[in-house]
């Protein structure tokens, strides 16, 4: 199994109409966990349950198998969850201290994804684009019961209503995603304020012809541009050989 080194670049932003950033990033190339959380509730609420979140996972050890690993992060976001609940039931009626998550883990030449809310990763590999989490928003589901065409979706008013969260309810389903990484593979984890400014197509030409740095400061710059109505968080990550890999292949062929 050849090992894998990481070039990652985060940007968080707060846009250009909010006041407050609520977004979170976390970049932990050194462990093989990456993370963004799109927090939300007002009144710096939002800020304090993405801050949680990620705070959690920043302190999660390397354990020996890629099960523990996921487990150990599945574990800290139900004790978020939990936290952020009792934390609400003590607040005034109605309170919502609730934040988006998606986390990337990778471990051994595998990689898992897992998330609640409409965060997403995007996993370019071979050249093309793909959306390797699934929305919990309105949006979405109105498109799997059919109520409304994927090519509408832009257009639908209520297009910032999500379905799940962190810090919601006291159960929390949090979906998984799973498979082997391979050199080349760029993963792109994002908050909504990038997906709802860039389509799959532009962020796709973007990720193709670019660094990891270059493309996170293009991405940014665009939807900026644009306006960013929302807050902005990217994380990227290119998988490519370990550095020890390299020497081993270059010594072999200068030998040979
Ligand atoms: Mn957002």
């Amino acid at each position: 199994m050849p090992g894998f080194s990481f070039e990652t670049a985060e940007r968080t932003h707060v846009g250009c109409v909010r006041k407050l950033n609520e977004d979170r990033v976390l970049s932990r190339p050194e462990v093989g966990l990456w993370a963004v959380a799109d927090g939300m509730g007002g009144h710096q609420a939002g800020d304090l349950a993405s801050s949680m979140i990620v705070d959690a996972l920043s302190s999660i050890e390397l354990l020996g198998t890629g099960y523990a690993f996921l487990d150990e992060v599945q574990e800290s976001v139900q004790r978020v969850n939990r936290t952020l609940v009792s934390h609400a039931r003590l607040s005034r009626p109605g309170t919502v201290i609730g934040s988006t998550l998606v986390a990337l883990l990778i471990y051994d030449g595998h990689f898992a994804c897992l998330w609640a809310g409409d965060s997403r990763v995007y996993l370019l590999r071979d050249g093309r684009l793909n959306q390797i989490t699934r929305d919990h928003s309105m949006v979405q589901e109105l498109i799997d019961s059919g109520a409304l065409q994927r090519a509408d979706a832009p257009y639908y008013g209520r297009s910032n209503v999500i379905t799940r969260a962190v810090g919601v309810n006291d159960r929390l389903a949090l979906d998984i995603a799973s498979g082997p990484i391979q050199e080349g593979d760029v993963f792109l984890l994002c908050s909504d304020g990038l997906t709802g400014m860039m389509d799959d197509d532009e962020i796709e030409a973007v990720l193709k012809a670019r660094t990891a740095d270059d493309a996170a400061d293009h991405l940014l710059k665009v939807t900026l541009d644009r306006g960013a109505k929302d807050n902005v968080s990217l994380v990227l990550v290119h998988v490519e050989p370990s550095v020890d890999d390299t020497l081993r292949t270059a010594r072999r062929t200068l030998l040979a």
